[in-house]
């Protein structure tokens, strides 16, 4: 199976929109989106044992910017803005869902999603409305459930299943996995390198 050195992923570019993906990106694209604060660039870091490739921040709504990397030739991973965040206008927000949503709709290249929840929030409408639509797409969709840290571990148990019964609602093929993970603890970190790997390799 192909085994993919994450630490050698490099930051490419940021771009205001998804208008602007660079033409030679149509290759395979793994896409991380979930609302701000989620802690997807702590993630970010700990998959690619980088401290500094995704800035990481304790005011939610810094990410504007869609953040490109490349793991290596031809295999991309993409930071999607944290939707949902306060300090934007409600017009700039709709702006993004609309986007984000499109790019699910219509890019080919997009081969997996992973949409970060914090494991003390729920599961929102817009959630929802991406995971009904990776689901359609056949996008392989990996629900991580963040700072799992914060709880011990039967609530974590709890939250997982309560989560997997959400899903059951919304679901009507089972290329959706959920995990717990936890930056700051080590905690689901090479399963999802493993995912990744998998998604890579197809
Ligand atoms: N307890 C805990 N906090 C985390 C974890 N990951 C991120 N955070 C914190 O959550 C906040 C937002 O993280 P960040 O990675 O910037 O989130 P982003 O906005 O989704 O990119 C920061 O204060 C992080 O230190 C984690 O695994 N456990
Ligand atoms: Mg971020």
């Amino acid at each position: 199976m192909l085994k993919l050195n994450y630490q050698n992923t490099r930051f490419l570019i940021s771009i205001p929109s998804l208008n602007y993906l660079p033409k030679y990106m149509n290759h395979i694209q793994v896409a991380f989106i979930g609302r701000s604060n989620s802690g997807k660039s702590s993630l970010l870091n700990k998959l690619t044992k980088q401290k500094h490739l995704a800035r990481t921040s304790k005011t939610p709504g810094c990410t504007k910017l869609i953040n490109l990397f490349e793991v290596m030739k031809n295999k991309y991973l993409i930071d999607l803005p944290g939707y949902g965040y306060a300090r934007v206008s409600k017009q700039d927000k709709e702006h993004w869902k609309v986007m984000i949503i499109e790019y699910i709709k219509n890019n080919k290249n997009l081969k997996g999603l992973f949409l970060l929840l914090d494991i003390n929030s729920t599961i929102n409408d817009f959630d929802k409305l991406i995971i009904k639509l990776a689901n359609k797409k056949n996008i392989s969709l990996l629900i991580l459930l963040t700072k799992a840290d914060k709880l011990n571990i039967s609530k974590r148990k709890m939250k997982l299943n309560s989560t997997k019964e959400v899903l059951s609602n919304l679901i009507t093929n089972d290329n959706v996995f959920v995990e717990i993970v936890s930056s700051i603890k080590n905690i689901g970190i090479e399963n999802i390198r493993q995912k990744l790997n998998i998604l890579f390799q197809s």
